[in-house]
């Protein structure tokens, strides 16, 4: 982690002392009560036991945040702390010289990288990934920078387009509630489960005010909408939020309207009893209103969830006949929900249950009646479609809302929010995905923190001794290596378009990847399925319906169905198309290539982390204290195995034992410099760059920097050993002066 030493600039001696103390005392330390110790690499011995301890000494303390070394341990209150996020703690934060000196917090983090952008001598792009299983507090915390942004890095008020700037602030503040009420749920894990990644990026500009810079815009990028859930969730889990906020926030007129009156049963609603607090529909239209959504298209947009709600009662019963199609039982439904999607009813009825093949040297045209399974997956299909286009178009409405003028930002802030990860008693490809989202994030801190750390001392010519951690690479291998892992041989599937059982999957996957140590050993399940060892847990995935969910195939008349939709918003998210060309889905050989599910996933990932590697990086670990989302409950076990599952205590020895500090040369001599005459003989030096000059001090200087201070240079300059010696070179310069 780079930490700079911020602040004073050369001074008197004094000055200087000053900071040498404050340094020895923060590095040295002394005892301290357990709860009180807000840095655990000052845990004595550091073990996953005392670490625990100490946590948890903390956590009955109502303490949430603590230091570990370049990490940030963030254990979740489950119960409001408004004073812990007000603005005036965060102009606190903000305001102090050293925010590191004050309490461990998320603040002290957003205020070093805000202060690392605006830094004149290193500005860099920075970004915070927090990370932690599901229910732990990913959202929350993102949610909490945001603001925390807002305020710090709001525009001055004197400045004559405050009123813009205000807005902007606010409009990206605004993003939250309507990307989680459309992209949230509640799951067995977390009742505001994220169902979508995030990666928002916050544009801040220096044009106006050089050392102070405000933020100009965002741009939000999302990964991989979990849209299953829209016809099909688990019966103790729910639907997206914003499906039980229309229900239960319409209006009478609205309710009418949108033909749902008050206890009406949708089978794609379970659990409507359920209040939450995520249920506020007001808060959403708010917030759209504020992004530039107005009243007509919200009520567009409104009116077609409810749509896919009826469409969602839509029941097929086999005719008995494989040549005659399947008779809706409802008419109702049916009619409702073209009514309120505004597509012409028979069509609707038609796409959904009969399909039409390509076949042939000719290419004729084969209209096949579908099976009552075949029908059920058809209407499934149709709600995912209009699902996901209308929340990939809301997040470009809001992007264009909120996304600044690339000529009006000059460095970014990127805040990392994904699903955390996950374990449920039936896994599928959804959870494959996560999962594999989270090993990607864990081996990026491995591999710079961890790993690269330790082979930049060694580079250095520093005193190391080595640290070992748990690599996830293995791990990551057996999901995407190559030639062969999980996704190739899943991929392979869809591409060979063959029948093939889940039995036979399994079968494949486990013969295959049998030498990979985190391929787990499946015993006994009824299901076919196969297991995961994770960094942060083993999971089973069931192998049942995998590769069509990789596959995830559109029959083209359903698009074509939805482009003849009379309604403004539809007409958006499914354009006609430019040239009429047949789309009748192709049969066997004349398949296009599929680009599947996990190949989109992997592809978006690399993009992620070659964003995330061109900055410098932070990290929370948020820490779910039980898994019943109760106050004031620490279960050790459960603690315990996410501390060990994100390698906390490799973590905090490498940090304790290593260079918590790394500043440049120029840093280093603003801040020391005053104390060059502290020791009058330095200890002879070999390397010294040029041997005529007598002057000693930058050598004892340099060296009581690296060995107590524990300060490394190295990393600006890359070159075995230069970093030390430009130090010292600096340090010449500056005693000439
Ligand atoms: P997640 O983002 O990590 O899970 P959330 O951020 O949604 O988890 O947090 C889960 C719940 O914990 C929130 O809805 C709050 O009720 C509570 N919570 C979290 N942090 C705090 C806090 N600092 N203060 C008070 N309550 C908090 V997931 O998205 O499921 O991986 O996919
Ligand atoms: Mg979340």
């Amino acid at each position: 982690m780079l930490q700079q030493v911020n602040g004073h600039s050369s001074g008197s001696d004094a000055q200087g002392r000053e900071s040498l103390r404050e340094d020895l005392q923060e590095f040295l330390g002394g005892e301290v009560p357990l709860h009180q110790l807000d840095d655990l690499t000052k845990v004595n011995p550091v073990t996953l036991e005392t670490v625990l301890r100490c946590l948890q000494a903390r956590y009955t303390a109502d303490t949430f945040y603590t230091n570990a070394g370049c990490t940030l341990v963030a254990l979740n209150p489950f119960k409001p702390v408004p004073q812990l996020y007000s603005p005036e703690l965060m102009r606190e934060y903000h305001a102090a010289p050293q925010p590191q000196k004050l309490k461990p917090h998320i603040f002290t983090v957003g205020e070093q990288t805000y202060r690392n952008v605006r830094s004149l001598i290193e500005p860099v792009n920075q970004s915070i990934v927090v990370s932690g299983e599901s229910g732990a507090g990913k959202t929350w915390t993102s949610r909490c920078l945001m603001k925390f942004y807002a305020v710090v890095a709001a525009s001055p008020t004197s400045w004559e387009s405050h009123k813009i700037a205000e807005r902007i602030e606010q409009r990206i503040l605004n993003s939250n509630p309507v990307m989680e009420a459309f992209g949230n749920a509640c799951t067995l894990r977390n009742n505001n489960s994220s169902r979508f990644g995030k990666f928002i990026q916050l544009q801040l500009n220096s044009l106006l005010v050089p050392r102070d810079h405000q933020m100009t815009g965002a741009a939000i990028q999302t990964y991989l909408l979990e849209k299953t859930r829209v016809a099909c969730q688990d019966s103790t889990e729910r639907n997206f939020h914003i499906f039980y906020q229309i229900c239960k926030g319409a209006s009478a007129d609205e309710r009418l309207q949108w033909h749902l009156p008050e206890g009406a049963a949708f089978s794609w609603l379970p659990n409507p009893e359920r209040t939450l607090e995520e249920d506020c529909f007001e808060v959403t239209r708010e917030a759209m209103l504020h992004l530039g959504i107005d009243a007509p298209t919200q009520n567009n947009i409104f009116q077609a969830l409810a749509g896919l709600l009826h469409l969602g009662n839509i029941r097929f019963a086999d005719s008995g006949d494989e040549a005659q199609p399947c008779r809706p039982m409802d008419d109702g439904a049916v009619r409702t929900s073209a009514l309120l999607l505004r597509l012409p009813e028979d069509p609707l009825l038609e796409t959904l249950r009969i399909r039409t093949i390509r076949a042939g040297r000719q290419q004729q045209v084969f209209r096949k009646p579908c099976s009552q399974a075949e029908c059920d997956t058809r209407r499934d299909c149709l709600a995912k479609l209009v699902y996901a286009r209308l929340f990939d178009w809301l997040v470009s409405v809001i992007n264009s809302s909120v996304c600044a003028d690339p000529a009006s930002w000059t460095t970014f802030i990127g805040l990392l929010d994904v699903y955390g990860f996950e374990s449920f008693p039936h896994n599928s490809l959804e959870q494959l995905c996560i999962n594999y989202a989270n090993e990607k994030l864990q081996q990026h801190f491995v591999a710079h923190y961890l790993r690269a750390q330790q082979e930049e001392y060694a580079v250095e010519g520093l005193e190391w001794s080595f640290v070992n951690y748990q690599d996830n690479q293995t791990c990551l291998d057996l999901i995407e290596g190559s030639p062969i892992s999980i996704c190739s041989l899943i991929n392979e599937e869809c591409r060979l378009n063959r029948p093939s059982s889940a039995a036979q999957l399994q079968t494949r996957i486990e013969s295959a990847l049998a030498g990979s140590p985190c391929l787990g050993h499946n015993k006994l399940s009824p299901e076919p399925s196969f297991v995961v060892l994770h960094y942060a847990g083993s999971v089973r995935y069931h192998t049942v319906g995998l590769v069509e969910k990789n596959k995830d195939p559109i029959p083209p008349e359903l698009t074509r169905l939805l482009q003849q939709s009379q309604d403004t918003l539809l007409k958006v998210l499914f354009p006609a198309d430019p040239e009429e060309k047949s789309q009748e889905e192709p049969s066997g050989q004349s398949r296009a290539p599929v680009l599947t599910v996990v190949s989109k996933f992997k592809a978006s990932l690399e993009q992620l982390l070659q964003v995330l590697q061109a900055t410098t990086p932070h990290y929370i670990r948020c820490i779910k204290p039980n898994s019943q989302g109760r106050a004031q409950a620490l279960h050790r076990e459960e603690v315990l195995n996410q501390l060990e599952a994100c390698g906390l205590v490799e973590t905090i020895h490498i940090s304790a034992a290593g260079f918590p500090i790394r500043v440049s040369h120029r840093t280093f001599v603003e801040r020391y410099a005053s104390l060059r005459r502290l020791h009058p003989r330095a200890p002879p030096d070999p390397h010294s760059p040029s041997p005529d000059e007598g002057h000693s001090a930058p050598w004892a200087l340099v060296d009581f920097a690296v060995s107590r201070l524990r300060i490394s240079f190295g990393s600006l300059c890359p070159q075995r050993g230069t970093g030390q010696l430009e130090v010292v070179r600096a340090l010449r310069r500056v005693s000439t002066c």
